[in-house]
Parts: structure tokens; C-alpha cells; sequence
């Protein structure tokens, strides 16, 4: 604790698409969180470090807090609450450009019972004229007791800055928990799955739903330095394994292609990656393979 160094985990929440993983991305620099335009594909939490010379903040991606609608919705939301009370900060994003709804709503009522500070960020602001931001800003003001309310765009990087030192302010002192090059504590098996869940979704569009899961079976160095990895796409339904595949087995092989690029990035070795398809009927509500496919805490 020499020098008054800060430390200090911070947890993000928010609807589907507010901008939860465009800004951990934008803050830590480098894609460890996957990013869509559709909602809710993060199902398991990302820590993001960012060290500074005087302060180091653990960022957590958790699940969005929303209404459940089937077994795993229950784990995510229980998941998140829990995380929420033992976090030194919570940031509560929304979307500049919707207006106050029923999803807020559910997230609202949930840090009621939050001790630890939250701070509303109101993001996308790039989207927006701001005789249509303060209005907005006024109602969360009446509805809670925010530590401080701060417009950004993450995905520009306004403001972003100007967060982090107001974050910094409210971080207890603390050790520097991880060492300064390390950006995530997750083991790069998550990650690479959610790299490959992220070409899939990209690939498909809207013919296969997130009720998808990317098992890695298998992540070998060999001598030559490059990286064989094999993993299954696990779907709920036999028509989506057909989309999958595609004629020939074309879609399968571009989300293979497009998935190793971001893999062998992140890995910085060259990487030869496998992938095949496998039909697992209403894998959602079947509690005992949440832990199967990874989601244990
Ligand atoms: P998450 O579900 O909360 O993690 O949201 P994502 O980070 O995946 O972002 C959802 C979509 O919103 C993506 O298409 C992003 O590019 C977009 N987005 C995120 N932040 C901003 C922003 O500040 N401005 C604009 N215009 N788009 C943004
Ligand atoms: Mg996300
Ligand atoms: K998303």
C-alpha cells in the first residue's frame, strides 16, 4: 500500500446491448470481450485489468441482470447479484438513446439492495442531441441515489477518461492485484470460446438463436509453436445444425476461419482450429450441464 495505490473490483450491469463490452474492450484495449449487435452474449462474467501507475481496476462484464425466463436466466441473475455486493463500485450502464423501461426497471429494484456505490453511466452519447440527454438524466436522478452520473461513448471513447478518474476516486487503497501486462484472469479457453460463439452469431444472423454453447475439447501446443485446437458447437435443434454446417460444410468452415484470426491474435501463435457441430436438445434447462459447459462460478 506504499504511495497510496488503489485498487479495486468494479462491476458493469445493463440491458442487453448498452455497451457493456464495447467499453471493457475500449478501456483494457484489446478484444477480450466479445461484442454483438445482438442481445445478451455474454453469459458468463470477463474480468478486464487495467493497470495505471497509481491505481489497478478489475472490471467485471457480468451477465445481464434481467427477467429470467427459463433456468439459466435464474443462475445468471443470482450469479450477478451476488457479484454485485462484493464489488467495490458498480457501473450501471444504459443507452442514451431509449427511453427508461421495463428492463431498467428489474435492474433498479435489484441495487436497492446494493451496498456498494453505483454510478450510472449514460453511454452511446454520440447518438444523441443533448436536449434529449438531460431529461433522461433527471428521471434516473429521481429514481435513485446514484454515487455520480456520467454520459460517455464508449465506443468513440468520449468521456471514458474522465470515468476512470472518478472511479479512481472511489477506489479504496489496495495492492496491484495482478501484474501490470496481464488484462484478464480468465483462462483463454473462455475467451476462445467466446471468440468462436461471437462468429457464429455473426455468421448466422438471426437463423440461430443464442441458445448456443462452444465447448473447447481440447487446446494442445505443439513443437512447432502452433496451437491445435478442437471445440463443438453445441445447438438445441437439428434444422440449426444443418444452418451450421452450411452447403458443403461452407458456413462451418468461415466461422472457423473468421474465429482462428481472433484467436491467433489473441494467442499471438499460429493456431489450426477445429470445429464441429452437435444436436443437445433443451440444454438451457438442464441444470447439471450449465456446469458441463462452463458456467460454474
Ligand atoms: P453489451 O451487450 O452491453 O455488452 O453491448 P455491446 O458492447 O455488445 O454493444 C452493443 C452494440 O452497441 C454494438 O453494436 C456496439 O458497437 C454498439 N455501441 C456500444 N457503445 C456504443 C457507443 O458509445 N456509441 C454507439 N453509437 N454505439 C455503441
Ligand atoms: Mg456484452
Ligand atoms: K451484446
Amino acid at each position: 500500500m506504499e504511495n497510496n495505490y488503489k485498487s479495486g473490483f468494479i462491476a458493469i450491469i445493463g440491458r442487453p446491448n448498452v455497451g457493456k463490452s464495447t467499453f471493457m474492450n475500449k478501456v483494457i484495449g484489446q478484444k477480450i470481450a466479445i461484442m454483438s449487435d445482438k442481445p445478451q452474449t455474454t453469459r458468463n462474467k470477463i474480468q478486464g485489468v487495467l493497470t495505471q501507475s497509481d491505481a489497478q481496476f478489475i472490471f467485471i462484464d457480468t451477465p445481464g441482470i434481467h427477467k429470467p425466463k427459463h433456468r439459466l436466466g435464474d443462475f445468471m441473475v443470482k450469479i450477478a447479484e451476488n457479484t454485485l455486493n462484493e464489488v467495490d463500485a458498480v457501473l450501471f450502464m444504459i443507452n442514451a438513446e431509449e427511453g427508461y423501461g421495463r428492463g431498467d426497471q428489474f435492474i433498479m429494484d435489484r441495487l436497492e439492495r446494493v451496498k456498494s456505490p453505483v454510478f450510472l453511466v449514460v453511454n452511446k452519447i454520440d447518438l444523441v442531441h443533448p436536449d434529449k440527454l438531460l431529461p433522461l438524466i433527471e428521471l434516473y436522478k429521481e429514481k435513485y441515489d446514484f454515487e455520480e452520473i456520467i454520459p460517455i461513448s464508449a465506443l468513440q471513447g468520449n468521456n471514458v477518461t474522465h470515468l476512470l478518474e472518478v472511479l479512481k476516486n472511489h477506489l479504496p487503497e489496495g495492492p496491484q492485484f495482478y501484474p501490470a501486462d496481464q488484462v484478464t484472469d480468465h483462462p483463454e479457453r473462455f475467451i476462445i470460446s467466446e471468440l468462436i460463439r461471437e462468429k457464429v452469431l455473426h455468421s448466422t444472423r438471426e437463423e440461430v438463436p443464442h441458445s448456443i454453447a462452444v465447448v473447447i475439447e481440447n487446446i494442445e501446443k505443439r513443437e512447432s509453436n502452433a496451437i491445435f485446437i478442437q471445440a463443438v458447437i453445441v445447438t438445441e435443434r437439428k434444422s440449426q445444425k444443418g444452418i451450421l454446417i452450411g452447403k458443403q460444410g461452407s458456413m462451418l468452415k468461415n466461422i472457423g476461419k473468421e474465429a482462428r484470426k481472433d484467436i491467433e491474435a489473441l494467442l499471438g501463435s499460429k493456431v489450426y482450429l477445429e470445429l464441429w457441430v452437435k444436436v443437445q436438445k433443451d440444454w438451457r434447462n438442464k441444470q447439471s450441464q450449465l456446469f458441463e459447459y462452463g458456467f460454474r462460478q
